[in-house]
């Protein structure tokens, strides 16, 4: 899963991209200048290791992609930064709350809500200028077609012409077409409002005690998923040695780190669901789009598993921490039996019977 961090320039975004990329032991290797591999925070998955006793335990990834600021001026995004914002599964959009006179605001003042409705209004001018030139197009591909070609062209305008009729509204398409089969229909095109979004208002260093409270007005203005977080200390308290941040986390009145918390609002913004495989020595988390079928998640894990496909012994991780075994589980009859058609639950431990 890919995620673009967007937003005004200055607003704070690489601080964030350093504060994310920073959580969770990401020092070295795994991070690049403007990509990061960001494992995601998992206590379920700690202890269900501890208890299959892996000496391997696999994180679930995101990658974080920060990029340049977008829509100044005018401006669209260019290059390699069009392509990573284009194929994200989801945006975190970084707007500015804390106030340093020292960091000039490209607006003259800090103002998040506005900074967050103008950017609103240039995704949807963006997929606009999409949806339009692809319409013009079409329109020429279609009235000099054959007939057999006239009838794809004419399947594809359907969904086109409906998110123009939202985006001419300044609705993003998000709110109306997400999921469904027009998403499908629209899933190449690299509409900005189509994809989820997650607000994070990125607070003052003097705020970070009403880090909740900020957090629910924002939401409730904007009725969208919304964080809070000072980055530049989360970012800072990164870099430390766990012990001494912890020290610092208390003298700050900043208990919890901030950076598992916003991974997993990021991951109920994809409507994203966890389950688990604990395989040999080794146990691993596995993110899928909710509502999947275990037979598409098997071939996540390997096509092999999808091919030969028999069924899946599943457990819910409440019920099997509390067993104590998947043996158990089994004795006792409370390993269900899924086949290809179950959808896959947030927490299942599954174990994926399959012929090569
Ligand atoms: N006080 C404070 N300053 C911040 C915070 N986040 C970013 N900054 C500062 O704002 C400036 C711009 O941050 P940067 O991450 O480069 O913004 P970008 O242009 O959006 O990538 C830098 O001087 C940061 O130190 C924050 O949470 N609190
Ligand atoms: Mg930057």
């Amino acid at each position: 899963m890919d995620l673009a961090i967007v937003g005004p320039a200055q607003s704070g975004k690489t601080t964030v991209f350093n504060a994310l990329a920073a959580s969770h032991g990401q020092h070295g290797d795994a991070r690049r200048e403007h990509v990061a591999a960001v494992k995601i925070p998992d206590e379920r998955l700690e202890k269900l290791a501890a208890l299959v006793a892996a000496e391997k335990v696999t994180h679930a990834e995101l990658r974080l992609y920060d990029l340049p600021p977008l829509f100044e001026k005018g401006r669209a995004a260019s290059g390699e930064a069009a392509e990573s914002l284009s194929r994200a599964d989801g945006l975190i959009l970084v707007v500015r709350h804390f106030r340093r006179p020292d960091v000039p605001h490209p607006l003259g003042d800090v103002d998040p809500g506005r900074d967050i409705d103008l950017f609103q209004s240039e995704m949807v001018l963006h997929d606009m200028g999409i949806v339009e030139r692809r319409l013009e197009k079409l329109d020429i591909t279609v009235r000099s077609a054959r007939p057999e070609e006239r009838e794809a062209g004419q399947r594809e305008l359907a969904p086109l012409q409906r998110a123009r009729q939202y985006l001419e509204d300044d609705q993003p398409l998000r709110d109306h077409m997400a999921g469904g089969e027009e998403a499908r229909a629209l899933a190449n095109y690299g509409l900005l409002t189509l994809k989820a979004l997650l607000i994070l208002v990125n607070l003052d260093e003097a705020d970070i005690g009403s880090a909740a409270e900020i957090e629910g007005e924002f939401r409730e203005r904007y009725g969208a998923s919304v964080g809070a977080m000072c980055a530049r200390l989360e970012a800072e308290l990164g870099e430390l040695e766990p012990e001494e941040a912890v020290e610092f986390r208390r003298e700050l009145g900043a208990a919890e780190p901030a950076a598992p918390r916003i991974l997993k609002q990021v991951l109920d913004t994809l409507g994203v669901v966890t389950f688990y495989t604990p395989v040999g020595t080794e146990c691993r988390a596995w993110p899928v789009p909710a509502g999947t079928a275990v037979l598409e998640a098997a071939g996540r894990i390997h096509t092999d598993m999808e091919k030969g496909f028999i069924r899946a012994e599943a457990v819910a991780w409440e019920e099997l921490m509390e067993i104590g075994s998947f043996a158990e589980a089994k004795k006792r009859g409370r390993l269900r039996s899924e086949g290809k058609q179950y959808v896959v639950q947030d927490g299942d431990v599954l174990h994926i019977l399959f012929h090569v």
